[in-house]
């Protein structure tokens, strides 16, 4: 059989399960990078005998490091998963001050809606309804020109960033450093909305829903909704937004409209957003009760198991901050400086110092800290390091916030889901 026959062969198989496929339309290449399992034997260039008994989430080893395959434009990611897909970025190609969309980190919990690959925004409405007093039904165009327009960088951190450094392990996509990001957002304040739609006394908290298909494809069944605290909702710097980095939000990050609410676990930020409800009560959406993104009450011993009634809804994320040059493992001449920079950042917005030590934390030198482009934007930190003789070293850099909390040497606080890591980030050095 010559090549050519074979390569028409499996167009042809790709293209019945694309058409049997729900959803999926004409967009035969889209549905490869997005759905790559299904099409795995296409993807590595020959069958699978036994494709069907690839658990569902497992990442082929052969494409594990394709992830610019299934995440068109990305580079340089690992992902850990292909479905949901969840990408996390390598620290040193996190440097830049503004995160570019080559290099932020993908958790999806669902799968990418179609009008996002599509980039269809036609018709999208953002409803605010619940304890308000006049309930709002908004276009974007309405977005865009009845609120003050604003542009400012905000970090976005998954709560179980540093999952992977759990003992005992906890389940769930093992990020190491990279699940966190500060790109540039535009829209508008959520604040400004909501009191445009009057909150009334007997809010509490809000709750979110997007246009995101659940894993199961039952389009009833929401793949997540989170909320915050009303209060959280009303401080001025969580928005409702359309553009990030000055282009139409990516169809992995939300395409067309998004919330970005800073200092709380991304989990908050709200991807293909249609619907805020305003709640008299903490919200019990899902992913918001049980196990996820909550934390035990009080501290427990690792390996604890801690009733569901013992776990709270996790909030403000803890101060943090990542070395993003040199890459770890990177040789320097002995006795000559080099410099180490990277970025901080804090859930209170509130990076007060950070500091650097090169002798696994017996002396730590303070780093110039640059104050932040706006609140909650990343800070960059810089400083020099001189490693004394040829040898094995490790950087290491601890944040301070201005209540005097820094990020501890080892894992913090075990809790069943791993959330909250926000121990010290180390890098390796060599001196020669
Ligand atoms: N609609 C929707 N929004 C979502 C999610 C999701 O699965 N669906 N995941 C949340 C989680 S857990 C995180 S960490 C961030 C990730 O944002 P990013 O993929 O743009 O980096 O989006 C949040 N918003
Ligand atoms: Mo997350």
């Amino acid at each position: 059989m010559s090549g050519m026959d074979e390569d028409a062969r499996t167009g042809s198989r790709i293209r019945n399960r694309v058409e049997s496929n729900e959803g999926a339309r004409e967009d035969r290449r889209d549905f490869l990078r997005y759905t790559g399992l299904t099409a795995f034997g296409a993807l590595v260039g020959m069958t699978v005998p036994f494709e069907r008994n690839l658990p569902s989430g497992f990442v082929p080893v052969a494409l594990a490091q394709d992830a610019e395959q299934l995440m068109p434009g990305k580079q340089g990611l690992k992902l850990l998963n292909d479905r949901p897909l969840n990408a996390e970025t390598p620290a040193h190609l996190l440097d830049d001050e503004i995160t570019p969309y080559e290099r932020l980190f993908v958790r999806a919990n669902g799968l990418v809606p179609q009008s996002a690959l599509d980039q269809d925004a036609e018709g999208w409405t953002l409803t605010i309804d619940g304890e308000v007093k006049n309930p709002l039904e908004l276009s974007i165009d309405d977005l865009k020109s009845q609120f003050e327009n604003v542009t400012s960088r905000l970090v976005i951190e998954c709560g179980g960033n540093g999952r992977a450094f759990f003992q005992p392990g906890a389940s769930g996509n093992q990020w190491t450093v990279g699940a966190v990001g500060c790109p540039e957002w535009t829209g508008v304040r959520l604040a400004d909305v909501l009191k445009k739609a009057g909150v009334k006394d007997s809010a509490v908290y809000t709750g979110h829903y997007g246009k995101d298909v659940h894993l199961s494809g039952n389009p009833e069944e929401d793949v997540i909704s989170r909320g915050v605290p009303i209060e959280k909702a009303l401080e001025p710097d969580a928005i409702i937004a359309w553009a990030m980095n000055g282009e139409p939000i990516p169809a992995l990050h939300g395409f067309p409209l998004r919330l970005i609410i800073p200092g709380y676990p991304a989990s908050a930020s709200h991807k293909f957003l249609t619907r805020i409800w305003v709640r008299d009560r903490e919200h019990d959406g899902a992913k918001m009760t049980g196990y996820s993104y909550r934390m035990p009450a009080r501290p427990v011993a690792p390996g604890t198991e801690v009733p569901e009634s013992e776990m709270v809804v996790m909030t403000t994320m803890p101060v943090k901050s990542l070395i993003t040059f040199p890459e770890t493992g990177s040789s320097v001449s002995a006795g000559q400086s080099t410099e180490v920079r990277g970025h901080a950042w804090d859930g209170k917005g509130d990076v007060a110092s950070v500091h650097v030590s090169i002798d696994f934390g017996q002396t730590w030198t303070e780093a110039e800290l640059e104050p932040p482009a706006n609140k909650f934007a990343w800070q960059r930190w810089r400083t020099h390091v001189t490693l004394p003789e040829s040898g094995y070293y490790e950087v290491w850099a601890r944040a301070t916030n201005s209540e005097g909390v820094s990020q501890p040497p080892v894992v913090p606080g075990w809790n069943p889901r791993g959330y909250g890591n926000n121990m010290q980030h180390r890098i390796a050095m060599i001196a020669t």
